[in-house]
């Protein structure tokens, strides 16, 4: 029924709509009404209500709106259950908790700004109005060894969207930034928690620069980073971007759980900046420097050092030098 309202708000296109007008058009109290309306504000809708028991939606249609974003998803699973939010502290955290609440498989958490997006090793995401920024929950009955491979999965699914969708020079630099030709576009942080030795729940957090003006991100990052709409010089709608982003992520989540991972970094290969450059590691204190040539079947980085021998890592903040 809050659906059905939503709609009504949706189909007048910012106009005003009558409260009691549309109470009885639903068959429904006014005070169920107001009910939704309220449950609307609080999951970041911007409704205006006016003096005469009049209300209307007041953004525009380019939000990404759960009902909107529904509409031409091509997935079967995921993205079935869309938890929406004008702002967020971190669509991880939310996703983190919903999955402790027992949310099921494929729910997403979207977010048209956080105010404390999370990277890496408690690394800050800065992610303002424009982004996508999203997380995935995830059940996969595998062992909690393989859990990294759904970063794999996200950057390929990531690299491919922008590059089939937009035709831009999208790779893929180890173990999960999406580059535009160097430049940062996408970054992507998987989350794991563990019963005993199965994996209880994933939450693959994915953040892609589509409508950024990076002249404003801050000063360090200005160089490093690129937005879709830098390297377009237009807007994007990023609807259509999450939306293929998605369908591309449920078709390689399934060759993972069919246990065809071979095929996913088959493609990271192809989509790969990493393998074939000179790169330096750094582990905590240690620096490694050598030539990558290339991931092992459970997504380690495998380098060539300066004396010849070859080196496997496993973890570790990677730069292309
Ligand atoms: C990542 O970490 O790249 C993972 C980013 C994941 C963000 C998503 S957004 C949805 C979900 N909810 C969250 O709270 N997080 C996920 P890492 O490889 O550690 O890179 C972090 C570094 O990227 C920072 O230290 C900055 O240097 C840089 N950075 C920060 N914000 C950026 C941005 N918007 N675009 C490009 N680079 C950025």
């Amino acid at each position: 029924m809050k659906n059905k309202v939503l709609e009504a708000l949706y189909e007048k296109k910012g106009e005003y709509i009558n409260i009691d007008d549309l109470a009885s058009k639903l068959e429904i109290p006014v005070s169920k009404v107001h009910e939704y309306i309220t449950s609307l504000e609080n999951e970041g809708y911007i409704i205006e209500i006016s003096s005469d028991k009049e209300f209307k939606l007041k953004e525009d249609l380019t939000l990404l709106l759960p009902h909107k974003l529904k509409d031409k998803l091509n997935t079967s699973y995921i993205g079935k259950e869309i938890h929406y939010f004008r702002e967020v502290d971190s669509t991880n955290e939310v996703g983190k908790k919903l999955a402790r609440e027992g949310a099921p498989e494929g729910t997403i958490i979207i977010a048209e700004s956080q105010s404390r997006g999370k990277g890496r090793r408690g690394k800050k995401w800065i992610s303002p109005l424009g982004g996508a920024w999203l997380s995935i929950i995830l059940r996969p009955n595998t062992l909690p060894i393989n859990a990294p491979q759904l970063t794999f999965i996200a950057g390929v699914a990531a690299a491919q969207t922008i590059k089939d969708e937009y035709g831009l020079d999208a790779g893929i630099k180890w173990p999960n930034d999406v580059l535009i030709d160097s430049k940062k576009v996408c970054g992507v942080l998987t989350e794991i928690s563990t019963k005993i030795d199965t994996i209880d729940y994933i939450v693959t957090g994915i953040g892609i620069d589509a409508n950024i003006d990076v002249n404003l991100l801050p000063s360090e990052l200005r160089d490093t980073t690129t937005s879709i709409k830098s390297e377009l010089d237009h807007d994007i709608s990023r609807m259509i971007l999450v939306q293929k982003f998605l369908g591309n992520f449920e078709t390689l989540y399934d060759k993972f759980n069919e246990g065809n991972f071979q095929e996913i970094l088959r493609k990271w290969r192809q989509l790969s900046k990493t393998i074939g450059s000179q790169v330096e590691i750094r582990k905590g204190t240690e620096i490694i420097r050598g030539e990558a040539i290339g991931v092992n079947s459970k997504g380690a980085l495998i380098l060539e050092l300066k004396d010849g021998t070859l080196r496997k890592i496993i973890s570790g903040e990677c730069r292309h030098i």
